[in-house]
């Protein structure tokens, strides 16, 4: 019989299972990736009586997937936020999914648990971008606001770690930071004692300086949609620079398009933090996009199709303005 961990490399994945894992100790086999790689479950073949959980990972992108391993015997625990498409019903199944934009996976994972590890949801909840969520569940941790700012710097920090177009872009290999971050209980501990969190920020702070030089291609009173380069760190910045805009500018929609080495670009796009809707519309036009009602991206987009892209997203947004 064989543990399966397979979850999402960003903040909000990596949290999950820290949590679910002090809680439930056991030696598992880790299948992750950088942020875009979601389609994890295929990576798995499961044999009768192996016990899967599945994280912050859209179910929609992973179905297939998920019926062979309950076909072949599996027992498959799901918790997750995107847009999951038809659920199944199966004996062997259970799921936690709510596509409410104010709930992330490590907030599902937080209830489960009953609020053992909330600390662990707050991180997520800031690395994922849902401030409001962070805060208030931060209200029974009776923390400084010194140590909240901590939090939302070490979410932001692990998210930023997801971003890339393969892990040659990262910092760390998401498994391994889980991995460092697993032997802490307390995220304060880990912020003080391990080197991880000091390269992250200052990466961190490296591409950012670089993303704030640039201008939009496209701006209108609803949108702005900016254009990176070809290089790791817009690769590894791009998600992050979403967010900070996003923040910044909460009645307007933005999108970042991020060229890829071989062609095309890889695309985030955030809602106006005041609606926190329609991205998850906008990306699920095209064959490689997907997401969330607050924030989704799209893996490929072929540059031909920029124009209909700068159609769809200039009208998606204008229209709930
Ligand atoms: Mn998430």
């Amino acid at each position: 019989m064989t543990i399966y961990d397979i979850f999402n490399g960003d903040a909000d994945g990596i949290c999950s299972l820290h949590q679910l894992r002090l809680a439930d100790p056991a030696k598992s086999v880790l299948v992750t990736g950088v942020k875009r790689d979601i389609s994890l479950l295929a990576q798995v073949l499961a044999e009768v009586g192996d016990q899967i959980t599945v994280l912050d990972i859209a179910m929609s992108k992973n179905r297939e997937a998920l019926m062979l391993a309950l076909e072949r015997g599996a027992q498959v625990q799901y918790f997750d936020h995107h847009t999951s498409g038809d659920i199944p019903v199966h004996p062997q199944l259970t799921t936690f999914i709510n596509t409410c934009p104010n709930i992330c996976t490590s907030l599902l994972v937080n209830n489960y648990l009953n609020g053992q590890f909330s600390i662990w949801a707050v991180v997520a909840a800031f690395g994922d971008n849902m401030l409001e969520s962070a805060i208030h569940t931060s209200k029974t941790l009776q923390l400084t606001s010194t140590q909240l700012d901590a939090l939302k710097e070490l979410g932001e920090c692990i998210n930023y770690n997801a971003y890339g177009e393969s892990l040659q872009d990262l910092y760390f290999h998401p498994a391994e930071l889980y991995q460092v971050m697993h032997n802490h209980r307390d995220p304060f501990t880990f912020i003080h004692e391990e080197p991880t969190f000091e390269t992250l920020k200052n990466g961190y702070i490296e591409d950012i300086a670089l993303a704030q030089k640039l201008k939009p291609e496209v701006e209108s009173t609803t949108g702005a949609i900016y254009f990176l380069p070809d290089a790791p760190w817009s690769r590894r910045i791009s998600g992050v620079f979403g967010n900070l805009l996003a923040t910044a500018f909460p009645l307007k929609a933005h999108a970042i398009l991020t060229k890829r080495t071989n062609g095309g670009f890889v695309v985030s796009v955030r809602a106006p933090l005041a609606t926190k809707s329609g991205a998850d519309k906008v990306c699920e036009q095209f064959e490689t996009g997907g997401g969330r009602k607050g924030a989704a991206g799209i893996n490929c987009l072929p540059e031909d199709q920029f124009g209909r892209f700068n159609q769809i997203f200039n009208s998606t947004f204008n229209h709930d303005a």
